[in-house]
């Protein structure tokens, strides 16, 4: 595999919200391709897009569907990933997996390249992404936790619907259409697929993002606590985190609390760290007004961070707001950044 110079790329899930993304920044990132399979269930199958003055037709995903391909990038869900994965990485393809089934697995690396990318070294066929909310806040802390040492992290977080895939998109746009047509507003559980229902998102606030489990967190809130501590490689680091969903289409903002080790660390010494970090823009000055919004970071590939504070009782506290969109940073591009960095480390294990 070593010394191709172009691949041949499948995306797994490619009508979806994240698989769109994927494609659009393959395009604009002139990502070595020298064939594209897209895939996705036989729903789709058949439809058509066009890729560089190509036309392919959409196929369903199957096993076969990774003969000779080389880098496989997954985002329909983690159920055909834990089917379809193992399928690709036997038929000879590195997996790039956009979904939970694998992050914690400790053969698979969990990659955000400016954070761990030396971890990719360490893959066994399948790299993991992690959750789009982990990716933004790690993306900030680790400058801090290399400059200052972390002790403990308090999030959270401001979702976007189009976390939750293109159809959530088009119920918030139905249910905010409804209500504004009929003033009175409902808060009954609503469903969703036959064995889900969650309450109303237009003109409201959710505090569940995923499934609970026992211990009273979602599921989300357990993969940001738990993906932190892999990825920042600080198992005893303390984390808790509430994740909300409000009523906006994209990108994803953080209240972020943290507690560092070192002792009179001011502001602007994190303002100086983060500074310098890849991927991170400062957007920080309350004379101005300036902060980054869910609508600022749209489209953009950087993370912002604002409302740098000190805690006024914890001298070793501060609280940070940290916005990204969660579809390209939070989802495809970081996706295709592994696999940039997979392809200059070269692609076998
Ligand atoms: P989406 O908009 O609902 O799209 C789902 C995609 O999966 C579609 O392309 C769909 O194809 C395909 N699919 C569904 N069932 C399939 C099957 N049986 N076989 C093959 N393909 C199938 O969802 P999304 O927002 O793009 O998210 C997709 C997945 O990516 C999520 O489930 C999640 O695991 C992951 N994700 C990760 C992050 C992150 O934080 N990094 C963020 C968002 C999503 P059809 O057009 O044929 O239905
Ligand atoms: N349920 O990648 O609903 O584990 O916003 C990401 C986003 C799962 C994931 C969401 C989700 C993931 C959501």
């Amino acid at each position: 595999m070593a010394g191709k110079t172009a691949y041949h790329v499948a995306v797994v899930g490619a009508t979806g919200a994240v698989g769109q993304k994927i494609v659009q920044i393959l395009n604009k990132r002139d990502f070595p391709i020298k064939q594209l399979t897209l895939l996705s269930s036989s729903r789709s199958a058949g439809k058509k897009v066009t890729f560089r003055d190509q036309e392919i037709v959409i196929q369903e995903a199957k096993p076969e569907s990774f003969d000779g391909v080389d880098i496989a990038l997954f985002s329909a869900g983690g159920e055909i990933s834990k089917q379809l994965a193992p399928a690709a990485v036997e038929r000879g393809c590195v997996v790039i997996d956009n979904t939970s089934a694998f992050r914690m697995d400790e053969d698979v690396p969990l990659i955000v390249p400016e954070v761990n990318a030396t971890d990719i070294k360490n893959h066994q066929g399948i790299l993991a992404n992690p959750n789009c909310s982990t990716i933004q806040m790690v993306a900030a802390l680790k400058p801090i936790q290399q400059a200052f040492g972390l002790e403990r992290v308090i999030v959270s977080t401001y979702q976007a619907v189009s976390g939750a895939g293109a159809a959530a998109c088009d119920e918030l746009k139905q249910q905010t259409e409804n209500h504004l047509k009929d003033e009175t507003m409902h808060a009954e559980l609503l469903p969703v697929k036959s064995d889900e229902k969650h309450y109303p998102i237009a003109f409201n606030a959710l505090p569940q993002i995923d499934k609970f489990q026992d211990n009273g967190y979602t599921f989300e809130e357990m993969k940001m606590i738990n993906e932190t501590k892999k990825i920042l490689h600080a198992p005893g680091l303390s984390v808790a985190a509430t994740c909300v969903r409000l009523p906006f289409y994209t990108s994803h903002a953080e209240s972020v609390y943290v507690e560092v080790e070192k002792d009179e660390v001011t502001v602007a010494d994190v303002w100086q760290v983060l500074e310098g970090a890849e991927g991170i823009v400062l957007e920080d000055d309350p004379a101005t007004q300036t902060y980054p919004t869910p609508l600022s970071a749209a489209e953009k590939d950087d993370v912002f961070v604002g409302r740098v504070r000190k805690d006024l009782d914890q001298s070793n506290g501060f609280h940070l707001w940290i916005v990204s969109d969660n579809l390209v940073k939070g989802a495809a591009l970081n996706t295709v950044q592994i696999a940039e960095k997979l392809i200059e480390q070269g692609l076998s294990s």
